[in-house]
């Protein structure tokens, strides 16, 4: 969803891999697991960002294990802020910039304004704030929420993000209830969409798909405005599989139509417990979101007006309609 742009052309577009700047701004020195996509997706965001960024990042794994005592990866200014408030931290860190600079206190140029947050921080807990700023057209930062679809850091809880049946310590699969966890995940980025017109541009993305992630996080600084990019992390201790499938596992989650494939479910453990039928429904859903939504993936219903059915609506005149 883009408008209006106030971009300087300082972050075009990357035509191809070799178009990628070598320059490394996120670098070794963390304690990320092996084959851990959200630590990606923070490289592959500050790369296409460039060195006159300033980060800000919500508690979670991308906090945690990625400042040891006395270690730091961020070759940029980086700064932590509570589990909730990545939306907080990126507006006043904008507001604040907004400021220096015209009181002639900083140079006036353009410096990028990113906050991250995992889906526990962003999707769950801080969707308050990140709603809130986006509504400020004013000032120009963008919100990237790393979703590797638990609370990981604190040992894989369940989160909205967490998909359908997926195990998780919150959610195991027991003998007498195979799925704990039956409820449909959130989809952020579509929520945002739909009721924030200031926010100038919403996009997902994926690791695996790494120029056209750095192209979107570019998109979103280059528009400018509050901008929000949802991006999705295999995660190797959470999803329980070996850490060399990472990039293959991001690839099939796009190419089967938003995530769910059999042969995607089956190859983490936390779907092992999954019986015919629940892989069926998983399915089921999933083609229900490209049959049935207005927008696969995004808004779950028609419009009444194209199927009145959906909505259930009586089209008989009142005193012909059935009494409960
Ligand atoms: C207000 C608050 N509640 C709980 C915690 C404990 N805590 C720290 S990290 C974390 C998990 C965050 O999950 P997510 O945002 O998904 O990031 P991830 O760890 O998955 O990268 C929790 C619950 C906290 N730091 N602050
Ligand atoms: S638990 Fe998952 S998100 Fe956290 S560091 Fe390990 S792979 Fe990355
Ligand atoms: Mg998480």
């Amino acid at each position: 969803m883009a408008v209006e742009t106030h971009g300087t052309g300082t972050l075009p577009q990357i035509k191809g891999v070799k178009d990628v700047p070598y320059e490394e701004l996120f670098v070794s020195g963390h304690r990320t697991c092996q084959g851990c996509e959200s630590a990606l997706v923070m490289r592959h965001m500050v790369k296409a960002a460039g060195p006159r960024t300033i980060v800000l990042g919500s508690t979670g794994c991308m906090y945690v294990a990625n400042t040891t005592y006395y270690t730091t990866p961020w070759v940029v200014p980086w700064m932590h802020t509570q589990l909730g408030a990545s939306g907080s931290a990126a507006l006043g860190t904008a507001a604040g910039l907004k400021v220096l600079m015209r009181k002639g206190k900083i140079k006036n140029e353009k410096i990028n304004v990113i906050a991250f947050c995992g889906d526990g921080g962003g999707a769950d807990m801080g969707i308050g704030a990140i709603s809130a700023t986006l509504t400020h057209k004013d000032y120009n930062c963008l919100v990237l929420l790393y979703d590797n679809e638990s609370y990981a850091n604190t040992d894989i809880q369940l989160s909205s993000q967490t998909p359908y049946g997926a195990v998780t310590t919150f959610s195991p699969s027991g003998t007498k209830k195979r799925l704990m966890h039956t409820r449909w995940k959130k989809n952020v980025p579509g929520m945002l969409a739909a009721g924030h017109p200031e926010s100038r541009y919403i996009a997902a993305g994926c690791a695996a798909y790494a120029v056209d992630l750095m192209n979107k996080i570019r998109k979103a600084l280059e528009i400018g405005g509050p901008t929000f990019v949802h991006t999705l992390d295999p995660c190797p201790k959470g999803w329980d599989y070996h850490p060399q499938y990472s990039q293959e596992l991001g690839h099939l989650a796009v190419e089967c139509g938003i995530w769910p494939l059999y042969e995607y479910l089956k190859r983490q453990g936390r779907f092992a417990h999954f019986a015919e039928e629940d892989v069926e429904h998983f399915q089921t859903q999933v083609d229900k979101m490209w049959t049935e939504w207005l927008i696969p993936g995004v808004i779950p219903f028609t419009i009444a007006a194209k199927d009145q059915t959906i909505l259930k609506i009586d089209k008989k005149p009142l005193h012909e309609q059935k009494t409960a």
